[in-house]
């Protein structure tokens, strides 16, 4: 180790053992299928998100965010351990996270750091499948304080009588504020289950106060819900249960879509007035100003885009999401910044280590998103690797990987055969419509990102 590098580490080591007040707090958000474009300051004209508003005016919003994978397990997984879904290997159908992994999580190391940490709501990384062998570490233990629940949850809890699911949380936030031992810093993650749909692809229950919200507004179909659109697409892909299920129970129909649009927002609506009263909750306990918060979606969601519904499909509708960190201590030049470099779910546990001056462990695939939050230049990633492992029997979906740049996005479908590929330009055709994969123009271009999908492929897979 040369001097600086000793130098940081003895500085990280010093940080384990001074007062609270030396390291932040640290409150991580995390909505449920809430896609990127749906919150105001991302200029939706509907949706109203006050709360996230102002979190992404006082801190810095990625306005390109995206998951890895786009299913809730897997991309949670990533986001406490900071792996690609080939390395960590998590899924609902697959396999739970391991006692090993977890310890290499950001809420078990902030925890061994000397951390008071706490979970509320939908874990999702603990579910065991059918066949699997049990949990062998329960989510109570991996915290100090476990509010969570495995499995989907519902939105009007039984043991809640007359509360709605986002209001629980709420007031487990502050059971969780209030517990909080005054000489030590705490991290608290939050999943909410909204604005997931409930039973049945449906079931999209809002507080009853928000029932009537976005009533006389007309949600337009995104520019890619035509059947021009759909019949472009591979036979596979217009067979696959974000057709067959998701679009037709969800968007098939106009009073299908304005019901679930208005519904989903409502749900949106509602997360956000929760974010805002554990703010409040926060500021009356002084943690206002030493609190690092970041907000995220796990995945996006396919609203009707090409006739399809759903999520864990490659395009950006399915893997782009809001990203907002607020970081008190930034400077004020870079508060309500927006930054373009792509930034991902796997950062988050590096982003959260990196908060608390705790060095992420070599296994973690992302980065730390501090410096950007800074508001500084920094050389950064300019593609990433993405994929879907999630194929249940009484699903159809395909296996799928793909590699996103800033100018392209290049997808393989490795179990057709021959294998099937597409290629888009979203510099020129962002709603991805213009498949160039055949196109003897972009040959060259073609066979530049297949072999970059290779080399980024094996790297995710070496995480573990
Ligand atoms: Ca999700």
């Amino acid at each position: 180790m040369n001097g600086l590098l000793m130098l940081f580490a003895m500085a990280g080591a010093a940080a384990w053992t001074g007062p609270a007040a030396d390291r932040p707090n640290i409150l991580v958000l995390l909505t449920d299928d809430q896609r990127w474009d749906a919150l105001g300051c991302a200029g939706n004209p509907i949706v109203r998100t006050p709360e996230m508003d102002r979190l992404a005016a006082e801190g810095t919003r990625f306005v390109n965010a995206f998951v890895t994978s786009s299913v809730c397990a897997a991309s949670r997984a990533s986001i406490f351990l900071g792996q690609y879904e080939r390395a960590h290997r998590c899924n609902f159908h697959t396999d739970c996270l391991r006692r090993a992994q977890l310890e290499r999580s950001y809420p078990m190391l902030l925890r061994k750091a000397g951390y008071f940490t706490g979970f509320i709501g939908k874990y999702g990384v603990g579910d065991v499948p059918r066949g699997r062998p049990p949990r062998d570490i329960e989510g109570s233990e991996v915290f100090d304080r476990w509010y969570g629940f495995y499995g989907q949850g519902v939105y009007f809890p039984k043991e809640h009588p007359g509360k709605h699911l986002n209001q629980v949380m709420v007031d487990q936030a502050r059971d969780f504020l209030a517990a909080a031992p005054p000489e030590k810093p705490w991290c608290l993650s939050i999943s909410f289950k909204a604005p997931h749909s409930g039973e049945g692809y449906l079931g999209y229950h809002a507080e009853p106060d928000l029932k009537s919200l976005y009533a006389d507004a007309l949600v337009p179909y995104p520019p890619t819900a035509r059947s021009e659109f759909f019949d472009a697409l591979p036979p596979f892909l217009r067979k696959c249960n974000a057709r067959t299920s998701y679009w037709e129970l969800r968007f098939s129909t106009p009073e299908k879509h304005q019901a679930t649009m208005k519904d989903y927002y409502r749900l949106i609506t509602g997360v956000d007035r929760a974010i805002g009263q554990i703010r409040e909750d926060l500021a009356a306990r002084g943690f206002a100003n030493n609190t690092v918060i970041i907000f995220l979606s796990d995945n996006g969601d396919m609203m009707g885009d090409y006739q399809l519904g759903g999520k864990q499909l490659l395009y950006d509708a399915s893997i782009r999401i809001p990203l907002v960190v607020f970081d008190p201590r930034a400077p004020k030049s870079a508060r309500g910044q927006k930054r373009t470099e792509l930034a991902l779910n796997l950062d988050v546990a590096s982003t959260v280590l990196d908060a608390a001056g705790i060095a992420a462990p070599k296994a973690m695939q992302g980065r730390s998103l501090l410096p950007l939050v800074r508001g500084e230049r920094i050389a950064w990633r300019e593609d990433f690797f993405c994929e879907n492992h999630f194929l249940l029997p009484e699903q159809y979906y395909p296996l799928i990987d793909g590699v996103r740049s800033e100018r392209w996005k290049y997808v393989r479908y490795p179990e057709m055969t021959p294998v099937y590929e597409q290629l888009f330009d979203l510099a020129s055709d962002p709603d991805e419509v213009n498949d160039l994969a055949r196109n003897p123009l972009h040959q060259p271009t073609l066979a530049t990102l297949r072999k970059r999908c290779e080399e980024l492929r094996r790297e995710a897979g070496h995480g573990s």
